[in-house]
């Protein structure tokens, strides 16, 4: 295993180990989620632990269902717990920006449905200011999105349609397009960029996450790790 993948997997054990029987879990995209998936799929095997997952992604599902984790559709009760990455966190405030792996909008549907919501990730995710290192991803329905995206670059966005593995737009699981927006940063006033974002037709959602994180536990390449709460 390598540094980064020692300091996700080093937060997915404890975020893991937060789990309790019976809870309703949101389960995130990405990479670090896959080691929370392996552990909790680990407990479900060796402890009879029993839980219901509700994945943010299609991938998410396919791999708890491998890993013998129940699943569920969000339906309309309350999450107990959703656990996901973050591409990045902001450090005081526990504001993130997520989908690089381009289920955001799933993934805020989630956080916003759940009591709790824990960020896992390796502590090159975190950052004094937004948009430092990761662009914003902004995800747009097709219908008129070179419009849409003009929009976006009159903001300042400066958006570049993102691209799938076989060259064309990558697709999301809600059947959108995505803009990585790297003109943004860094993000000094997030809550008026969402505001701004929001107002434009055509955009369906965007990877801010401001007010949504209740802690992040943050991995480092030793396997320790360090728990923060937003200020
Ligand atoms: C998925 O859409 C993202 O929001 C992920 O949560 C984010 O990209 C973190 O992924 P990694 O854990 O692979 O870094």
């Amino acid at each position: 295993m390598n540094d980064t993948d020692a300091a996700k997997h080093a937060a997915a054990e404890v975020a893991a180990s937060l789990v309790e029987p019976g809870m309703i879990v949101g389960l995130g995209s990405g990479s670090t989620v896959q080691f929370v998936l392996e552990a909790l799929g680990r407990r479900v095997r060796a402890e009879g632990l029993s839980i219901t997952g509700v994945p943010t992604s299609s991938r998410t599902g396919e791999v708890a269902q491998s890993l013998g984790i129940p699943l569920a559709e969000l339906a309309g009760l309350p999450l107990d717990l959703a656990i996901d990455g973050a591409d990045e966190v902001e450090m005081d405030t526990l504001r993130l920006i997520k989908g690089l792996g381009g289920a955001l909008l799933r993934e805020k549907i989630v956080a916003q449905a759940s009591r709790r919501f824990v960020v896992v990730a390796d502590e090159s995710k975190l950052v004094h200011r937004l948009g430092t290192h990761a662009p914003l991803p902004v995800e747009v329905d097709p219908f008129g999105h070179v419009a849409t995206a003009r929009r976006l670059i009159e903001l300042g966005g400066g958006p570049a349609l993102r691209l799938g593995k076989d060259g064309g737009p990558f697709v999301s699981d809600g059947g959108n397009l995505i803009y990585d927006c790297k003109g943004f940063g860094p993000i000094l006033d997030p809550f008026t960029l969402e505001l701004r974002l929001h107002a434009i037709a055509g955009v369906v959602e965007t990877g801010l996450f401001l007010h949504m994180a209740e802690r992040a536990i943050i991995g480092a390449a030793d396997g320790s790790t360090s728990e923060r709460r937003p200020r």
